[in-house]
């Protein structure tokens, strides 16, 4: 029985520190006809990580937020994770490639 109740606690604190894990904020601006946007997406859905995404088409005034955001970039997706600016769809991909995508999703 004592060795019941010291697996439930191990159990416990493991689920516990899965739950703490921190992973930094994404935000993700995106269009809803926008393939480039659904692929990011499911990348990142993939990987379990989860986002804030800002529809640019639904709320057209954080447009400007998003173009001054990604230095001039106009085309969505254009993708936030923490403090860097990655960059669209492409990029997205080529830092996964580059085996640069899970740390930064794990920073
Ligand atoms: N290379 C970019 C392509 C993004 C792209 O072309 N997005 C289209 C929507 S699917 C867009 O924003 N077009 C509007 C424009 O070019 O101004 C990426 O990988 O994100």
């Amino acid at each position: 029985m004592a060795l019941w109740h010291a697996l439930q606690r191990v159990l416990k604190s493991l689920t516990t520190a899965k739950r703490g894990t921190k992973m930094p904020n994404i935000e993700i601006y995106t269009s809803p006809l926008c393939g480039f946007c659904h692929s990011a997406k499911r990348l990142l859905s993939q990987k379990g990580a989860s986002f804030n995404e800002i529809d640019v088409l639904s709320d057209p005034n954080r447009k400007p937020e998003m173009i001054k955001r990604a230095n001039g970039g106009r085309t969505v997706p254009q993708i936030f994770i923490g403090e860097t600016h990655v960059g669209g769809c492409d990029e997205l991909f080529a830092l996964d490639r580059a085996g640069k995508l899970d740390p930064m999703l794990a920073a």
